[in-house]
């Protein structure tokens, strides 16, 4: 049941909900919020108050990066008491990393962020932006006793909520553009909203928030291919200051067994950095030692990635990173799920 009193924050931070053509280049282009909230006056009939905030340049999500998930963070942080729960609007290209990147910044979120966007701009005839945000705003204002319904960081897109850092983004076509691979949708909007409540994710009341605004950005993602060689492995580890990286292998977290390429990843595990294998595949999980052609991997000190995504992967390393926790514990802590991120 939607609680009459719930009020809502409603951060805009850009994306193609919020985008016009540019009348000279043919592009699409962010404007200015209040302009979008004035083509849905739908909002204003919800069962709750809402108040709004935006960028101040509103963003492609292209250009999302560290600076602005703190943007959101920190205004998720000023506002936190005020509000019973929050809904970002974001491009849908990397909601799936901000999504995830949030999670790990806010420890003990008891209200809920969810973010939203759109396939088609709000002024689009045939635009999905208009579920996405009523129904978004809907979910973040479910109270039960007082208390907010959904109580961690979720992705609202085309009928379904997820869980966000186990989202990714799978098409730049339909509007149906996200899956949770490895987690089932924390709800389906359908004439009903079903809540999938074993699923979601709840904080004991007596603990505080906790924003963790360091993430270290000395990261990086590779892709094996077959072919891959041994220079392109030489140059990505000789990245000035690599801290770690996520290491997209193949199946359930297989890789050449070729004496260069193990040689290179130990001489990197050896010089501090952190290498997080995540499998390529679209489900399903890491699990070395399965096949000979992991079995290396696990002896030379790789972390295990499990099930979780490219996403939650990167973000979780440069947040592990920033919280300078000791080397020898590092890959304990990774292969911990924190957020519901992993197994
Ligand atoms: N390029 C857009 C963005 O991510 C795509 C979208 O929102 N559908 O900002």
């Amino acid at each position: 049941m939607t609680s009459p009193k719930a009020k809502i924050l409603l951060i805009y931070t850009g994306g193609t909900i919020g985008m016009v053509k540019d009348f000279t280049s043919g592009a699409l282009i962010a404007f200015d919020f209040n302009e979008l909230l004035s083509r849905i006056p739908e909002v204003q009939l919800l069962d709750c108050t809402i108040e709004t905030i935006s960028f101040e340049t509103p963003i492609d999500s292209s250009n999302m990066n560290l600076s602005g998930w703190l943007k959101i963070a920190t205004i998720i942080q000023e506002n936190y008491t005020r509000f019973d729960g929050f809904v970002v609007l974001h491009g849908s290209d990397t909601m799936s990393y901000s999504a995830s990147a949030l999670s790990f910044i806010l420890e003990n979120l008891a209200k809920p962020v969810i973010f939203t966007g759109s396939q088609l701009p709000i002024g689009d005839l045939r635009t999905d932006a208009k579920e996405n945000l009523i129904t978004a705003i809907q979910v973040a204002a479910l109270q039960e006793n007082n208390q907010p319904v959904i109580q961690e960081v979720c992705l609202y897109f085309e009928y379904k909520l997820y869980r966000g850092n186990r989202t990714t983004k799978i098409s730049a076509e339909h509007f149906n553009a996200f899956t949770s691979p490895n987690f089932p949708e924390l709800a389906e909007s359908g004439v009903h909203l079903r809540i999938n409540r074993e699923a979601l994710k709840t904080v004991p009341a007596d603990q505080a928030l906790s924003v963790h605004k360091n993430f270290d950005d000395n990261v990086a993602i590779l892709k094996l291919f077959p072919g891959i060689n041994e220079k392109v492995l030489t140059s990505f580890f000789a990245i000035p200051n690599l801290k770690g990286i996520v290491l997209e292998t193949y199946g359930s977290g297989n890789a050449p067994t070729e004496n260069w390429f193990v040689t290179a990843l130990a001489e990197a595990i050896n010089k501090g950095i952190h290498i997080v294998n995540v499998t390529q595949c679209s489900g399903g999980s890491v699990a070395m030692g399965n096949y000979e052609t992991s079995t290396q991997l696990k002896n030379i000190g790789v972390i295990s990635g499990k099930d979780i995504t490219t996403e939650a992967a990167i973000t979780k390393l440069m947040y592990l990173l920033g919280q300078n926790c000791p080397q020898n514990s590092f890959k304990d802590q990774f292969e911990t799920a924190i957020r519901g991120e992993m197994l």
